[in-house]
Order: C-alpha cells, then sequence, then structure tokens
C-alpha cells in the first residue's frame, strides 16, 4: 500500500494515534490517544530517527504524505529543516490529525515553518494535502533577457513585467561564455541555427532572473509570446519587442526539470 493510501487509513481510524512507517513497513503503533504516546515514542525510536524533535517529524509527516504526489524537490531546507530533509528520504509519520493540530496550536506560531503554519486552519487530512500541494504549486522558472533587448534598453520594461505578476527571488548580468551558452542550448545542438544562436546569445550582456509564483512557467511562457514574433500575440513582450525569431529578446524554460537544470546553469 502506497504511504497516502496508508496514512488516510490510519488517520481516519480513531483507535490509532501514531504510526510511524519506515523503508515501507509499519515499525510503530500506538492505541493510545493523546500527545503523550507520541513523545514516548519518539523517545524510544530517537536513535533510529536521528533524534531529532517532534516538530521535524510534524513537518517529516505532512511532507511525506505527499512525497509522491506533489512537487517537493524545492522543498528543501528552506521550507522544513534538514533533519525534516532526512527523515524524508526513509521515514513516514503518520498522527492522528487532531492531535496535530491540537499540539501545533499550542506552539509559538512565530517558531513555525510555512508547512506547520499551513495546518492550523484545515479540517481533515484531504484539505491539508491540498493545501500543501498549492503551496508547493509555486514554481521557479529562469528568465533571460537576451542581448537584443539589453542592447536597446528595454531591460527595466521587461523586468517590470516580470515583477508586476512574480516575485523575483535573484537576478544578475552576465556576459555568458560559450560554454554556458551551449549549456543552455543543448537540446538544440544539432539544429541548423545552433552557431548562430550561440555567437549571438554571447554577443553582450544577458540578464538572467529567477522568477517564482504559482504556474509560473507556463505563465511566464505566455507572457514572452511565441518563438517567432510573427506569430506572438501582440501584447506579448516578444510581439512588443522582438526584432526576429532568433533575436527574440526573452527566455523562459519550458519545463520544471529544464527550469531546475538552466537555474543551476545561470546561478549555480
Ligand atoms: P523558445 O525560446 O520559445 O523556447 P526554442 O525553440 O526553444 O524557443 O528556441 C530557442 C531559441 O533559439 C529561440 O528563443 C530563438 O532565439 C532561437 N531560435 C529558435 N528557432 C530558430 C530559428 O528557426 N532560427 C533562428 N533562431 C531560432
Ligand atoms: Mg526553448
Amino acid at each position: 500500500m502506497k504511504d497516502i493510501e496508508l496514512a488516510k487509513q490510519i488517520l481516519n481510524n480513531d483507535n490509532k494515534t501514531i504510526v510511524i512507517v519506515k523503508d515501507g513497513k509499519v515499525i510503530f503503533t500506538s492505541e493510545n490517544k493523546g500527545i503523550k504516546p507520541v513523545y514516548e515514542a519518539f523517545n524510544e525510536l530517537k536513535d533510529e530517527l536521528k533524534g531529532s524533535s517532534v516538530s521535524d517529524k510534524v513537518v517529516g509527516k505532512a511532507a511525506s504524505m505527499i512525497y509522491k504526489h506533489a512537487y517537493i524537490k524545492e522543498l528543501s531546507t528552506k521550507l522544513i529543516s534538514q533533519n525534516a530533509v532526512d527523515i524524508l528520504k526513509n521515514t513516514s509519520i503518520v498522527f492522528e490529525y487532531q492531535k496535530l493540530v491540537s499540539y501545533i496550536k499550542n506552539r509559538e506560531q512565530s517558531g513555525m515553518c510555512p508547512i506547520e503554519a499551513l495546518s492550523l486552519d484545515v479540517n481533515n487530512i484531504d484539505e491539508l494535502l491540498s493545501k500543501i500541494s498549492d503551496f508547493l504549486g509555486k514554481e521557479r522558472t529562469l528568465v533571460l533577457i537576451k542581448p537584443d533587448a539589453i542592447e536597446r534598453k528595454l531591460m527595466g520594461e521587461i523586468i517590470s513585467v516580470y515583477e508586476k505578476n512574480f516575485n523575483i527571488t535573484d537576478l544578475k548580468m552576465i556576459k555568458p561564455s560559450v560554454e554556458i551558452a551551449e549549456k543552455h542550448y543543448y537540446e538544440h545542438r544539432d539544429k541548423p541555427f545552433f552557431n548562430e544562436l550561440i555567437s549571438y546569445i554571447i554577443r553582450g550582456n544577458v540578464c538572467a532572473l529567477i522568477i517564482e509564483g504559482k504556474n509560473v512557467i507556463e505563465r511566464v511562457r505566455k507572457i514572452n509570446g511565441a518563438t517567432d514574433p510573427k506569430n506572438a500575440e501582440p501584447d506579448s513582450i516578444r510581439g512588443k519587442f522582438a526584432l526576429s525569431k532568433q533575436e527574440n529578446s526573452v527566455h523562459g524554460s519550458d519545463s520544471k526539470e529544464s527550469a531546475e537544470r538552466e537555474i543551476k546553469i545561470w546561478f549555480g
């Protein structure tokens, strides 16, 4: 049975307070209600569970339940502690939901990580899962403002379009090396326009941005417009500014995988 199914089944069963699943096997269940057995269980299992705190496990639990369902690569140390990340790798911890909520409600809110805070005002596990998925649905993408736009001093105007619609979380000017340009456009290496494309992208400064938001990958590509300005919506960035199919002012990643690959190339 999948973790998620097991978790739901357990959470719908009044008799069980806590179940700890490790490597796909149930290694601990408690028939008692209340938070006390949870602490006791963690005490007993602290070596096995790397001695992390209860809150790590609460977060680890929430995260592990959606692990196979949501985009979780981004659920890094930014959102949860390293201990919870470690636990995620091989352990799922399932609490009775109401006990989890009362436990969280009694905690200092300022110390909460975002996922804990999300679980405060939901009524059941499905709501919690969908809230967390929404939260994690926040994507990142890589945008490049290409040399033709920088040369024509359109950078500010173009950045303001993204800024109004999304959060810009990182930004830099860079004159790309051939190596960076070839890595970035690797998928086009066999295309007839490849060499020309590389010469164009390295001919001057490029402004690279990491942009974050819900469905940002698809939305940025829509705002950018079609590759060839002849086909681009007139009010898209390419529709307004692109000079040709090649000198088309901006780049936006085309998938989550491309976004992560490209962010690594440009931001390390
Ligand atoms: P995209 O930037 O809209 O994702 P891709 O097909 O991935 O478009 O192409 C990458 C870049 O290569 C384009 O943005 C453009 O600068 C350039 N390019 C694409 N097709 C051509 C072409 O037919 N001739 C010249 N350059 C092209
Ligand atoms: Mg592309």
